[in-house]
């Protein structure tokens, strides 16, 4: 990177926010990792700050200051993330800019022409300390692994960086909340247990960003979490759900008794969160024995990603699960109690509308408690995307777009207002608005401000076009 001068010792991480002001996430404020790089940099002596936009907006100016400010992108918030490095430019920053997170990742060169000085690809724990290190030393970035920079004009591309393995993972720190710019107005607790995903559906980013093999970090650094939230953040730990964010928290066989174990000692130790914990599981995983861990551990709901009940469909997107499956893990869910939220995906190349719409009518009587419905995005660097290219399908390139709210791929058999009255009107109107008026509904008063927010995105939507 030529002669460089600057000296890094103020940091700045940024989450911008989609453009769209209403998606099904809105009411959610959380980090994802960047809190976590957060604490690397800092036990290093840096002064690092959060800026998480869904927490709080966002102000250029703020900026201005630091020696190093680092983006964490997904597609949907790409364009807004360049849109303000091109901001940050205009209005003389002359700091580093660098960026990383699941988009970064799979478009390594696209972040470069908006502006990036240096793209982190993959997961950023050891090769974003190293960096910073060597801008500070002045040495050159040829032996970083896992990172994509432009120097006299060539664009070079190091190798990956192998995984963390699972006993790295086990030494991470605890999240910095207190770098959260805003920390107040965070609702949701975010803690992660493990990083990649066996199973490799067609659709997700996961396995690209975090490779196929499931590292789970062990029981004694899962607890000593849960300890730090709890001691070291008492507000947090009594007014904020936890969302254990990781894709899925069981994994194989063999990590799944880590987190059994687990769910056992957060009871024997008195480890509850007392607002709950919401936590994200494979059907085929849920037991009798999973059940009870989760109602005793006080788990708020289970995010299942059922996607559909169409074993065509499912076998299609390489879901390796089954619709009798499906019925089962919902039945034990609901003998124990345990509430659960059928992820659900319309837009692919077997759904009709009338067979997406039977699909949650028989969730809905198999019982699911809530319902999240996505269009189908063709998410950069998964297989599905590669796929479609190789078909020379069509889809939106229009990246805002790409947070399941919009149908961004040209379907065979559902129209774009199918799969969009599908999102809208089986997946908002028609599951949520009868809760609305029900007096036993928990989430009823964050339902009313998400419809609010909805009415008035869609009166957005009405007068721009
Ligand atoms: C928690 C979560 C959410 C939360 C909100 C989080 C948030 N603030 O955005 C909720 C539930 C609201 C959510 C919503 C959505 N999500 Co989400 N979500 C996740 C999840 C499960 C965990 C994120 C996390 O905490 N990871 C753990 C941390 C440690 O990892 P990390 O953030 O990636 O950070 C590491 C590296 O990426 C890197 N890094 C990251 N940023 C930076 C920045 C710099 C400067 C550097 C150097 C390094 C670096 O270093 C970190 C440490 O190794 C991920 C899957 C996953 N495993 O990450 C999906 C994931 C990020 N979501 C995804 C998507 C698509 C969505 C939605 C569009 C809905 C959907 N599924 O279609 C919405 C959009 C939300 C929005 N922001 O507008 C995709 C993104 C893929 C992509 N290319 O865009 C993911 C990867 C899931 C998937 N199946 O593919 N999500």
């Amino acid at each position: 990177m030529g002669v460089v001068t600057l000296t890094i010792k103020r940091i700045a991480l940024i989450e911008k926010a989609g453009k769209e002001r209403f998606n099904i996430y809105t009411l959610t404020r959380m980090p994802r990792g960047i809190t976590l790089l957060a604490a690397i940099m800092k036990n290093l002596g840096y002064e690092v700050s959060c800026y998480v936009e869904s927490i709080k907006k966002i102000k250029w100016q703020d900026l201005m200051n630091y020696d190093l400010i680092g983006f964490s992108i997904i597609s949907c918030t790409a364009k807004p993330t360049y849109e303000m490095i091109e901001k940050l430019r205009a209005k003389g920053y002359e700091g580093e800019i660098v960026v990383g997170g699941p988009h970064a990742t799979t478009m390594p060169e696209e972040s470069l022409s908006a502006g990036a000085k240096v793209v982190v690809r993959h997961e950023g724990d050891k090769t974003f300390p190293e960096l910073v290190a060597a801008i500070n030393d002045k040495t050159r970035f040829y032996d970083i692994d896992g990172i994509t920079w432009i120097e006299d004009d060539i664009t070079w591309t190091n190798p990956d960086r192998p995984f963390l393995t699972e006993a790295e993972l086990s030494k991470l720190p605890f999240p910095l909340l207190e770098s959260i710019v805003g920390l107040d107005r965070m609702n949701l607790m975010p803690l992660t247990f493990s990083r990649g995903c066996p199973y490799g559906c067609e659709f997700c980013g996961v396995e690209g960003m975090y490779g196929k093999k499931y590292r789970a970090a062990s029981l004694d650094w899962r607890i000593q979490q849960l300890t730090t939230l709890k001691h070291e953040y008492p507000g947090l730990w009594q007014t904020c759900p936890t969302f254990l964010t990781d894709d899925n928290l069981n994994g194989t066989p063999r990590t799944k008794k880590i987190t059994i174990a687990m769910l056992g000692a957060m009871v024997r130790e008195n480890l509850v969160p007392p607002k709950g914990f919401i936590c994200q599981m494979k059907v085929t995983d849920i037991t009798p024995e999973l059940a009870k861990l989760l109602k005793d551990t006080n788990c708020l709901f289970v995010c299942l990603g059922i996607e559909s009940v169409d074993d065509e469909n499912l076998e299609l997107m390489d879901k390796q699960q089954t619709a009798r499956e499906i019925q089962n893990a919902l039945s034990i869910l609901k003998e124990y109690g345990v509430a659960a939220l059928a992820m659900t995906i319309v837009g692919t190349d077997v759904d009709t509308f009338w067979s997406f719409w039977r699909s949650i009518r028989l969730l809905q009587k198999w019982g699911i408690t809530y319902l999240q419905v996505l269009a189908l995005v063709p998410l950069t660097g998964t297989k599905m995307t590669r796929r479609l290219e190789e078909e020379g399908r069509q889809f939106d390139h229009n990246y805002n777009k790409h947070n399941g709210m919009h149908p961004v791929i040209k379907a065979k058999r559902i129209s774009k207002f199918g799969i969009w009255a599908a999102v809208y009107l089986i997946g908002f109107v028609w599951f949520y608005v009868p809760m609305l008026f029900r007096k036993d509904f928990k989430f009823r008063r964050l339902i009313w401000i998400g419809f609010v927010q909805l009415l008035k995105q869609l009166w957005r939507n009405a007068i721009s076009s």
